[in-house]
């Protein structure tokens, strides 16, 4: 078997041969007439066949040495594309980029053909894409547990400089890396009625769907272990009503299979707010259910006994959207293995973790018991039980704790009751989690919570998408820091020669170069790569800030024409990023930066020295592109918000120090880089809740500030909405009147930080030491660190290598 789990005897000729035989007799295609997409198709199964034997015997062996399993659980997973990082960790791509050029095929041309697997919104679905990449890099096995959204996050385009919505449809085309699994089934019940018979309650389900498993392989590096990523489709339990179809009613015959399909169709494109939406809830029972049929399905095919259970299965929350795990897993072993309910609670606590990634109170979870109630009955009495059973347990629970609460159902307290550890994503965050938002059952139990920093995968985040500078690192330390990323530190001594500098900085020239001749291509717009590419890409929120970002660019862009004969650093401000749907404000701010931007890139006396991009649809695939370019790294939220952050550790990695506030894992980076290498500046998490006191503190700070005067006046006066003058009447009357995020507050300690940055750049040489540096103290922020802390701290599971 040990064959099998590194077998990477690929040669160019055999691969050459896979994929005519793919093209052949898979795709059904002569080769003179096959078309990027054929290609990439035949590539694709010819890299899938070499996952395959990896992926049986990982699986094999977890199941031959009765391996204890990780279950990730969450409602989104934003992989981006798979083809090239699958090269990537087999060790072949530059063996496929030489047999697709025997065929006269641009490799990048057909990597790049392949849509976004976009199964997510934004930071918690890319944590989950990187950890399922750490677990099989680490031999940890694990199934990820998802939902097959027909569509995923929508498409984003420009009109007029507004946000506007397109359907995303990435399984038009053939998906070639998962595989359908139609006898992996389960019914997923929803509604009707509980009855107690023999003194059991039982639920009897008004509706049911079928959950239908297609699996995705996971390779980890160098193609020694693969796990998988099972997502579930939504299918009608009845296909159509034969006696309505033969009746002549087609649509209504349809009905139960549309119903189901619903179930499946899209994701959720909200990262904001909670909406007590139905569907949600629906959507959230069927991954949750489906996932622990199959879990226990598998336990129970080698044990009989499912007191063992914690000791085989480690079940992991992402946030509360699978909160329900706790009342279901209870409920499968009360109400269908007769497992009393004490004994249930203590089977089911000891396998289920759960992570915290949002403080915002409007995006914590809660449904309203009668909705709950009527979807989930039994589910809804169990909950009941758990609460009351908790409040008995610990007298000293104050009367306003608890799951149900106000004829709601509080999902984070339900996922904290229900699980022996609770995490957050970084130091600050974790503690905030103490403190802010579960302060009286962290009381209660205070060795619950945990801190669990957040990482990002070197072999998509540095290795894949940045050649030049992972072809640097490999020739100055040797091979083997893509897993083993702590050995970054040995560049350091290296950066000490004038000659690493040099090369450094050759490395981030060329993705410069390559991003503006994209830019210009795409975008219409020409950049100098000589200018310094200041770059924040995320989603559009009001506490990440894109508005304090655009406005002291304006500021930057006043100064200039003030004095145009200065000294200025050419600066390029790039923005990325999608706002939800419904989230009028962050739209408003996509709308000011793309006028802001025609504004300032027709101003001749301007010129290069300041330009203002913003390419639509931001999604993975461009991160790839845009982070290895950049020279400077925005990270700059409101002290106490943003509960990590990932892109900021993506930066670091690709050499591109932080203008950032002490917020998330900021201030990691900021202890692991040293303040030497990192513009902080702005109000600290503690500062923000004391300014916030002041009713007047916004009026207070923009008085204050003579820059941010003239922008605010600028804007109101319509000087970027010429058109509409008054389009940003709201926007600045909130801005003296609210600001609830602070912006005018740090306005003006970020406009210094930013003229530090500005100075520092001028110093090429010095620049460029200070960005190998990043890189160099980036070994932490490896997933592969967070996920063999997640084994020892939380899941108890050792790898199977
Ligand atoms: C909830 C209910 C109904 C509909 C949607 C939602 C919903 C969906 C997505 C709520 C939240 C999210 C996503 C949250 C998220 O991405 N959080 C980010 O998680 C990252 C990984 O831990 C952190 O690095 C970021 O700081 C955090 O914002």
């Amino acid at each position: 078997m040990e064959h099998a789990l590194n077998d990477l005897s690929v040669t160019p000729s055999s691969l050459e041969a896979d994929i005519l035989r793919h093209l052949t007799y898979t795709l059904g295609k002569d080769a003179d007439h096959a078309s990027t997409y054929d290609w990439r198709m035949a590539l694709s199964y010819a890299i899938r066949d070499r996952i395959v034997a990896p992926w049986f015997a990982s699986t094999k062996k977890t199941y031959e040495t009765d391996h204890k399993r990780v279950y990730y659980l969450s409602m989104e997973f934003l992989i981006g594309r798979i083809l090239e990082d699958a090269t990537i960790n087999l060790g072949l791509r530059d063996t496929a980029q030489e047999v697709m050029a025997r065929f006269g095929q641009d490799f990048r041309a057909i990597v790049e053909d392949e849509p976004d697997a976009a199964l997510g919104n934004g930071g918690l679905g890319r944590l989950a894409a990187c950890f399922m990449e750490s677990m099989a890099t680490l031999g940890c096995p694990a199934y990820g547990y998802g939902i097959r959204y027909e569509h995923g996050l929508f498409r984003q385009r420009f009109e007029g400089g507004r946000q506007v919505e397109t359907p995303e449809d990435w399984l038009k085309q053939t998906h070639p890396w998962e595989f359908a699994r139609p006898e992996a089934a389960y019914t997923i019940g929803f509604k009707g009625h509980v009855e107690t018979r023999d003194g059991r309650e039982l639920w009897v389900p008004g509706e049911s769907v079928i959950a239908s498993a297609h699996d995705t392989p996971v390779v980890g590096w160098q193609g020694t272990w693969a796990n998988t990523l099972r997502l579930w489709g939504a299918q009608p339990t009845t296909m159509f009503d034969l006696d309505r179809f033969n009746r002549g009613d087609y649509a209504a015959a349809a009905e139960p299979e549309t119903l189901a399909r619903t179930l499946s169709r899209v994701l959720y494109p909200d990262d904001t707010t909670y909406q007590g939406k139905e569907l949600r809830l629906k959507q959230e029972f069927f991954l949750t259910s489906a996932a622990l049929q199959d879990i226990l399905r598998r336990f129970l095919q080698s044990h009989n006994d499912l007191n063992r259970l914690p000791e085989k299965v480690a079940i992991q929350m992402n946030d509360t959207h699978p909160a329900i795990a706790g009342p279901e897993l209870m409920r499968l072993l009360m109400d269908d293995h007769g497992i009393e309910f004490d004994q249930a609670l203590t089977i089911a606590r000891a396998c289920l973790g759960y992570t915290n990634h949002t403080l915002l109170p409007e995006a914590l979870e809660k449904w309203a018991t009668f909705t709950f109630g009527n979807v989930l009955p039994r589910h809804m009495q169990i909950i009941e039980r758990i609460d009351s059973w908790h409040r008995r347990s610990y007298p000293s629970r104050p009367h306003y704790v608890g799951i149900v609460k106000h004829h709601e159902v509080r999902m984070g307290e339900l996922a904290f009751i229900m699980a022996h550890k609770v995490n957050g994503v970084s130091a600050l965050h974790s503690d905030l989690v103490k403190k802010n938002l579960f302060p009286e059952l962290h009381r209660l139990h205070p060795d619950r919570i945990i801190n669990q920093t957040n990482g990002v995968t070197p072999r998509r985040w540095l290795k894949m998408c940045n050649r030049p500078l992972a072809s640097l690192i490999t020739n100055s330390i040797g091979a083997g820091w893509e897993a083993d990323l702590d050995r970054l530190k040995e560049l350091e001594k290296l950066i000490e020669t004038k000659a690493f500098r040099t090369e450094f900085d050759a490395a981030k020239r060329l993705n410069k170069v390559a991003l503006s001749n994209w830019i210009a291509e795409t975008q219409g717009v020409s950049v100098s790569p000589d200018a310094l590419f200041d770059v924040q890409i995320k989603r559009i929120h009001e506490y990440k800030r894109q508005l304090l970002n655009i406005l002291q660019t304006i500021a930057h862009w006043h100064r200039i024409r003030q004095n145009p004969k200065g000294a200025y650093v050419p600066r390029v401000k790039i923005f990325g990023g999608k706002a939800a749907p419904g989230y009028a404000v962050a739209k408003e701010i996509i709308r000011l930066i793309n006028d802001v931007a025609e504004v300032v890139n027709n101003d001749p006396l301007t010129g290069d020295l300041l330009k203002i991009v913003y390419p639509p649809n931001y999604n993975v695939s461009m991160a790839e592109r845009l982070i290895p370019a950049a020279d400077l790294s925005e990270q700059i939220s409101t002290a106490g918000k943003e509960a990590s952050g990932t892109g900021n550790m993506k930066f670091m990695m690709n050499g591109a120090p932080t203008i950032g506030t002490l917020d998330g894992a900021n201030v990691e980076i900021l202890q692991e880089v040293g303040e030497e290498n990192f513009f902080l500046f702005g109000l600290t998490a503690d500062q923000v809740m004391q300014r916030r006191q002041d009713p007047d503190h916004a009026r207070k700070a923009i008085e204050a500030s003579q820059a941010l005067m003239d922008v605010l006046q600028m804007i109101a006066e319509g000087r970027f909405s010429p058109d509409q003058p008054d389009r940003y009447h709201g926007l600045v009357h909130n801005m003296w009147h609210s600001d609830y995020f602070l912006v005018a507050s740090d306005f003006d300690a970020f406009d210094a930080a930013q003229a530090r940055v500005d100075a520092a750049y001028a110093d090429r040489d010095g620049w460029a030491r200070m960005a190998a540096l990043n890189t160099a103290r980036s070994g932490f922020f490896s997933s592969d660190r967070t996920i063999r802390s997640y084994m020892s701290d939380i899941w108890g599971v050792t790898s199977a290598l």
